[in-house]
């Protein structure tokens, strides 16, 4: 049996815990740790007002570029009685992911991707919602009550609830930071009809550091604890759907799938500890493949590579994308090949980023050879363009 059932409801039964919630609370955060959960908290709805407020601003400044679902229905967000308005307490989860090397060496790598910490093994959302599942029925069976379960995809802000939970802060970086866990803990969130006894909103631990804003290579951050996500190298190599903005092109480097930057400068991230759940453990395959072997992935290959991980949500054409930007950064001639190989692949946006790989690393007259027949049998506008301002 887990080794969070031990414990008073065992002994007096479910209907105990039920009149007294302190019990009630300390018993669930038993049975949160023994179904894998490193962190738990609870806020009230209500709790997190300015974070709406900043939320609203960020909407409205065009911050969250093309993530149209995240600007859908604020009130819904900024809220969560807007999501539902019976909620009475937030019960937020979070689980340790910390790496077990620096994440920021393979940056030196250059012929070798960079794919980001939280991206190495299995996907994070199907894990926790599992467990989040799991521990919404022992606590509908051990105090009746309605209950909701979210991570990452519903419109929840999972950021200012843990924070307000006392879970962490959140950072100048914008992402939530744990005395315990540094930066590598993700979020997950339980809505309940239950009152439940509150934790007190844990406070910023920033001080004067600035780490965080320094290190960003596409400089996303206008000012402390605000986020630019058209800059972010996350959502230009996850999210953004189209060609990766030129002039973020270079500073992108060998990051191939999401960016860890910003978490891994971090100073407290020194109280980190590795994560304990094997399956969010880096797949070796993973940890520091070569460009090379990633632009000869097909359809069929790319899903086999990644399955179960949260890099296959993009898709094959996207990916090769991110490795052909990461090749034109490679200073390595002998990927033009690979490069060359691409400016047939049946895609668009792969060809327009294979022209742009080989426009960085063909000596110019070797480029400016291939390129009026190249250009010629284009029919793609983007591609033509691609060629037109690569000389
Ligand atoms: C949209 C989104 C993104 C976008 C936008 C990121 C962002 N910072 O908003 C993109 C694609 C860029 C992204 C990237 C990443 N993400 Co993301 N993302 C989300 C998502 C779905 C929503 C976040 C959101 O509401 N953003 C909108 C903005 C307005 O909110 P915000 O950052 O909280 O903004 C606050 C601050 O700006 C602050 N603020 C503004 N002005 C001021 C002024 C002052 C004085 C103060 C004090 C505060 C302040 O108030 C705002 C509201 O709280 C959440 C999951 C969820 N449902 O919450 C995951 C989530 C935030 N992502 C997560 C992760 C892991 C990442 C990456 C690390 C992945 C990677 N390795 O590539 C990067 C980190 C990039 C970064 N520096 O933030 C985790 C973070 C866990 C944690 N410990 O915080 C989450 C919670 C998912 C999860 N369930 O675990 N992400
Ligand atoms: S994830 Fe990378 S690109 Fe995005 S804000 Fe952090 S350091 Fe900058
Ligand atoms: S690096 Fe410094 S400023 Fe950034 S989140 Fe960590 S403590 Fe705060």
């Amino acid at each position: 049996m887990a080794g969070g059932r031990a414990g008073v409801a065992d002994l007096r039964g479910p209907g105990f815990l039920n009149s007294d919630p302190t019990e009630l609370k300390a018993a669930l955060a038993r049975e949160a740790r023994a179904l894998g959960f490193d962190g738990i908290g609870i806020t009230a709805p209500g709790t997190i007002e300015s974070a709406g407020r900043y939320f609203l601003e960020f909407i409205a400044s065009g911050g969250h570029g093309d993530m149209e679902w995240l600007a859908a229905q604020p009130e819904r967000r900024i809220d969560p009685r807007g999501l539902w308005q019976d909620v009475r307490s937030v019960i937020m989860l979070g689980v340790n992911y910390g790496p077990d090397q620096d994440p920021l060496a393979i940056l030196k790598q250059r012929t070798r991707a960079a794919i980001s910490v939280y991206a190495q093994g299995d996907d994070y959302h199907d894990l926790i919602k599992k467990r989040l599942k799991a521990l919404a029925r022992w606590l509908v069976a051990t105090a009746p009550s309605d209950v909701k379960v979210f991570v990452d995809t519903a419109a929840v802000m999972e950021k200012p609830l843990a924070q307000a939970a006392h879970l962490g802060w959140q950072g100048k970086h914008t992402n939530l930071v744990s005395r315990e866990f540094g930066s590598w803990l993700f979020l997950g969130a339980i809505y309940t009809t239950l009152e439940l006894p509150r934790d007190d909103a844990e406070i910023d631990h920033c001080g004067s550091c600035h780490a965080c804003l320094d290190i960003c290579p596409t400089a996303a951050f206008p000012a402390p604890y605000k986020l630019d996500a058209r800059r972010c190298i996350s959502y230009l190599t996850i999210e953004n759907k189209g060609p990766i903005p030129h002039e973020f092109r270079k500073a992108i480097g060998n990051r191939i799938y999401g960016c860890d930057d910003c978490l891994a400068a971090c100073p407290w991230n020194k109280f980190a500890q590795e994560g304990r759940e094997a399956k969010l453990a880096a797949r070796d395959e993973l940890r520091a493949p070569t460009l090379a072997e990633l632009a000869r992935l097909d359809d069929a290959a790319f899903r086999a590579l990644f399955t179960k991980s949260p890099v296959k949500r993009i898709g094959r054409d996207r990916f090769l994308r991110n490795v052909l930007i990461a090749i034109g950064n490679s200073a390595d001639a002998t990927l033009a090949a690979e490069a060359r190989r691409l400016l047939e692949d049946a895609s668009p946006l792969v060809r327009g980023a294979a022209v742009w790989a080989l426009g960085q690393l063909l000596p110019r007259e070797e480029f400016d050879a291939i390129k009026p027949a190249a250009m010629d049998g284009e029919r793609d506008e983007d591609v033509r363009e691609e060629w037109q301002v690569a000389s």
